[in-house]
């Protein structure tokens, strides 16, 4: 139902005057809204997020955490009521009502593996009382790992499995996720998110949790509930993502960390084209990103701060073959702990966009990216939506340029220069002129002009003047 409403939605969106319908491959493209409260998700739902194609939202943490300010108390639950920073049980239960009406899924952050962090007892965020290793009516001592390996029991080498998944993960009380209690407690956790309508869930530090406890808490889920693991890939690390892939998806960082990069020094290379790439699971299993809440704050080389870059990057990511995409939007930071903005309750503010047309030259603390409304990206959805599952084609680095094709339904170009260049790609559109979406595609009010940019295809050779910093995109629904 929801695949079929965002198909219609990427329909209605898309003005071009030639009749050609976008690919049979329904819109996979997700949203981490980061720190966003429930009624602006349901909000953005219905004004953006559906209408733009987007297929799923993945929230932050719905459950009761610790009362700090910063953003990561988010990531300590106290107790499994949906009683968060983010809004309440009821404000969580309309949004996923409403995005699903929008024709969009919602994916909650589901922080399993730990309890807080807290050496000293206190008061969760809606009232509920704890203690570092005691959660009453859920958890006590005996239900987590004490590993006894380290002298505070934390992890300190990510080269001993054993350290990983059963000592603690900066201080937090670690779950023993072997025992039948502690899995039936997560079990019902889920249940209890999925009987308010949620699609699926991302799994916090999945990594830090044995695969096989992992297959049995969500293999007691109803089929077809969707699992995003979050094992970070580390090298030289005993647990890889590779073993987290027979009950879902995984977040594959490997993605991000190749794309970079290119995107400073202008040398771009094709991936394996031929299905395989190193370190990267299998392409129907890879969730990929160009930042989350996590690498913007650590090791991700291009961020919202980065402009332009930032765009291309995404351009990218979205025009590519490979995974199911996440775009990420956060809110503006210099303190990497700084929660977002609180009203005078504690409760978090939907705060407005610092520019709602693409990156803002200047940010100010807690503005919000909104890149769900960026007019680039939204076209690169339509881009994709177009491309469907044609195949990649050998790409062209010319200087700090680069582009491919996705086989006869469209062609991407970029360039990451500072100079004005033009890049020649061959291409099996047919000749004529395209609109490019990157910069505002048709113009619905003319039907036989271009809102942006206007490129050509002649002779099989698709040719791209491309400003400093600059990406484009035509597909074969935007053909003049
Ligand atoms: C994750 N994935 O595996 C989250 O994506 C990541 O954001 C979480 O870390 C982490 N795992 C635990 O769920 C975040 C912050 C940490 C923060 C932690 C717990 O990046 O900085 O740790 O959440 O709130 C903080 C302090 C630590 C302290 C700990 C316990 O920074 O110094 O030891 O709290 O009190
Ligand atoms: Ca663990």
């Amino acid at each position: 139902m929801s695949a079929v409403l965002a198909t219609a939605a990427v329909l209605a969106a898309c003005t071009a005057p030639v009749g050609q319908e976008p690919a049979a491959a329904a819109p996979d493209v997700g949203i981490q809204l980061f720190q966003l409260p429930w009624t602006a998700i349901a909000e953005e739902c219905e004004t953006t997020l559906g209408p733009n194609g987007f297929a799923w939202v993945l929230t932050s943490p719905p459950q009761e955490h610790i009362d700090r300010e910063e953003w990561w108390a988010s990531y300590q639950p106290v107790s499994y009521d949906l009683e968060s920073r983010l809004g309440s049980r009821e404000e969580f239960a309309e949004m996923v009502e409403r995005c699903d009406a929008a024709g969009v899924e919602i994916i909650a952050d589901a922080v399993v593996n730990h309890m807080t962090g807290q050496d000293t007892p206190g008061v969760g965020f809606a009232g509920t009382p704890y203690e570092h290793y005691e959660y009453p009516g859920l958890y006590t001592d005996a239900d987590f790992h004490h590993c006894g390996l380290t002298s505070f029991d934390d992890i300190e080498d990510y080269t001993s499995r054993e350290q990983v998944q059963t000592c603690e993960l900066v201080n937090l009380a670690d779950l023993d996720t072997a025992s039948t209690t502690v899995r039936e407690t997560i079990g019902a956790y889920l249940d209890d998110l999925l009987s308010l309508g949620v699609a699926g869930f991302r799994i916090d530090a999945a990594k830090h949790m044995p695969a096989d406890d992992v297959a049995a808490i969500v293999g007691a889920l109803p089929e077809g509930t969707r699992i995003i693991s979050e094992v970070i890939r580390g090298g030289g690390e005993p647990v890889v993502p590779e073993e987290y892939t027979a009950f879902g998806e995984v977040f594959e960082f490997t993605y991000a960390r190749d794309l970079a990069p290119a995107l400073s020094n202008g040398v771009f290379s094709d991936p394996g084209l031929e299905g395989e790439r190193p370190l990267h699971v299998s392409p129907d299993r890879a969730v990929v990103f160009v930042d989350n809440h996590d690498t913007e704050r650590g090791e991700a080389d291009v961020t919202y701060r980065d402009g332009p870059l930032y765009v291309i990057a995404n351009a990218l990511m979205l025009a590519d073959d490979y995974g199911t995409p996440v775009v990420y939007s956060g809110y503006a930071f210099t303190d990497r702990d700084a929660g977002a903005p609180t009203t005078a309750d504690g409760v978090v503010e939907a705060t407005t966009c610092a520019e709602a047309d693409g990156p803002a030259g200047e940010y100010e603390d807690g503005e919000r990216t909104c890149v769900q409304s960026w007019p680039a990206i939204t076209g690169m959805l339509e881009f994709r939506a177009y491309a469907g599952d044609a195949p990649r084609m050998p790409g062209v680095d010319d200087g700090d340029a680069y582009g491919f094709e996705r086989e006869g339904r469209g062609v991407v170009a970029v360039n990451v220069g500072d100079e004005t260049h033009v890049i020649e790609i061959p291409t099996s559109l047919e000749d004529g002129s395209y609109c490019d979406v990157v910069s505002g595609g048709a113009d619905p009010a003319s039907g036989d002009r271009c809102a942006g940019a206007e490129y050509t295809v002649a002779d099989g050779v698709a040719t791209f003047e491309l400003g400093p910093a600059a990406a484009a995109a035509i597909h074969v629904g935007a053909r003049l």
